[in-house]
């Protein structure tokens, strides 16, 4: 029947190890841009986080006991390599160690990511991956975990969000060092960064090891405001490819197609910019694309786009308070509410449909994609604590629409494996510190007390049954 998800479907929780773990600056952990950044915004800092870093057995334990059978872990490249490359920090490397064995203990399968958008302090000031550089650094980096971890881990990702890292620094200029408006600089550090995961992915293969390697993209369908006109329709066609196209080509095309390198030439010179696109990049991309064992997508909400061509207007909804996001591009497009749809509290469009959409996508347009991963999804909300209990029925309702599209695609056609709870436990966000809560166990940060909300005992129907009610 319908509602049935496949034989060995993973039903997991998904963290990011700087909004988790906390101990930023202790056990030998290099900088990040982000402690820098966040010290002088004054708003939250992100310690001690989820304090993952000496709670990670007491959250396994909640898997375990909740059917949550696979966690989405990332290394914080820093707590190997403190300032990115030379010498290595064993406390760090151990660290790691001990997490992974303690997930097999838990019987947890950890899905481990590389980069979760916490790169290097020095590298991060050198330019990030617009310096060349830091693909070699990042690399090693590969490398070095690959092999020191590769009795425990058996699924590794890349990257995550690609898009996001490029765009909040270069267009939206909310992360730190942010610059706005640079739609060059965001495609070519997009480029640069998929030039590092084909890097990375080779070197997995040539290693010879036995797991799997892919990347997590967070994608979102962008449709047309107005379906019939012109205008709109091309400019979702250039926010597509900003945001989705540009990725998904280089991963599974290993190439840019004609119309997609076309629009972000077209993008790029809008901010006065060339794009670097060397031809060993695209010998490099070509070789990976076949390579990839899976993908991971981030799914959360879409986009309806209108054609926009007054002055740059960008403000991200940090706060949670309603209504006060705008996005509008010069000469790309202007995001706009559709008439009956819900959005959260930080203004983001509740779409479950999006995400089948985006499936079949994929399924048509790149067909050698394999398998793929629902490696995020979640909602944002001011959970209400009262008396131990956490009543977060419409995340519950969020989620259940989101599988229940998902199944949809699943019998479309599209091989699905696996879905992760944006977010295992509550913890830090990256621009909205503590009070957009996501999790499947609330936290009380003072205490870092946790306690299952309505949606981690739902949840756990839904894992032990593998049907969707
Ligand atoms: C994704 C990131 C996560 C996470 C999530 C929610 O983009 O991979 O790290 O933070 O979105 O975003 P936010 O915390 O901004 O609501």
């Amino acid at each position: 029947g319908q509602h049935v998800f496949p034989q060995g479907f993973v039903f997991g929780g998904a963290t990011a190890a700087y909004q988790v773990e906390g101990a930023t600056h202790a056990y030998g952990k290099g900088l990040v841009a982000w402690d820098e950044h966040l010290a002088q915004q004054g708003r939250f800092s992100a310690d001690p986080a989820s304090d993952f870093y000496n709670r990670y057995e007491e959250d396994l334990e909640l898997c375990e006991r909740f059917g949550i059978n696979g966690l989405r872990i990332s290394i914080a490249w820093t707590r190997i390599f403190p300032t990115g490359i030379g010498e290595v920090n064993k406390e760090g490397v151990e660290f790691y160690h001990r997490l992974f064995q303690a997930c097999r203990a838990h019987h947890v399968e950890p899905y481990v990511t590389l980069h979760h958008f916490d790169s290097p302090l020095e590298m991060y000031r050198a330019g990030d991956f617009l310096n060349r550089d830091v693909i070699d650094a990042f690399e090693a980096y590969a490398r070095f975990c690959f092999e020191e971890y590769k009795d425990e881990v058996t699924y590794w990702f890349t990257f995550n969000e690609i898009a996001t890292n490029a765009l909040c620094r270069f267009i939206e200029g909310s992360w730190p060092m942010g610059e706005k408006y640079r739609i060059d600089k965001a495609l070519q550090c997009e480029h640069n960064m998929m030039v590092a995961h084909a890097r990375a992915v080779i070197a997995y293969k040539q290693g010879g090891y036995a797991g799997e390697i892919g990347i997590v993209h967070c994608l979102h369908i962008k449709y047309p405001y107005d379906p019939n006109s012109r205008e709109d329709i091309i400019a979702a066609s250039r926010d597509d490819v900003i945001k989705n196209r540009l990725l998904l080509d280089a991963t599974f095309r290993g190439s840019y197609a004609a119309d997609t390198r076309e629009i972000m030439d077209y993008l790029a010179d809008l901010s006065g910019g060339k794009l670097d696109i060397r031809a060993e990049d695209i010998e490099l991309l070509t070789k990976a694309a076949d390579l990839n064992d899976c993908m991971g997508v981030n799914y959360y909400r879409s986009q309806f786009v209108r054609a926009y061509d007054g002055e740059n207007d960008i403000h991200s909804n940090s706060t949670g308070d309603k209504g006060s996001s705008r996005y509008a591009l010069k000469g790309v497009g202007e995001y706009r509410m559709r008439e009956g749809l819900k959005t959260t509290d930080w203004d983001w469009i509740i779409y479950p449909e999006g995400l089948y959409d985006l499936l079949m996508h994929i399924k048509l347009a790149y067909p050698n994609y394999k398998k793929l991963y629902i490696t995020e999804n979640g909602m944002g909300y001011k959970d209400t604590f009262e008396n131990g209990i956490i009543d977060d029925e419409p995340r519950i309702d969020y989620i259940r629409q989101h599988l229940d599209w998902t199944l949809r695609a699943v019998e479309g056609g599209v091989n699905v494996m696996g879905y992760f709870v944006w977010s295992l436990q509550d913890q830090f966000s990256w621009t909205n510190g503590y009070n957009k809560r996501y999790g499947l166990f609330y936290v009380d940060f003072e205490t870092q007390e946790r306690y299952p909300k309505a949606s981690a005992y739902w949840f756990e129907q839904l894992s032990r049954t593998g049907h969707l009610l």
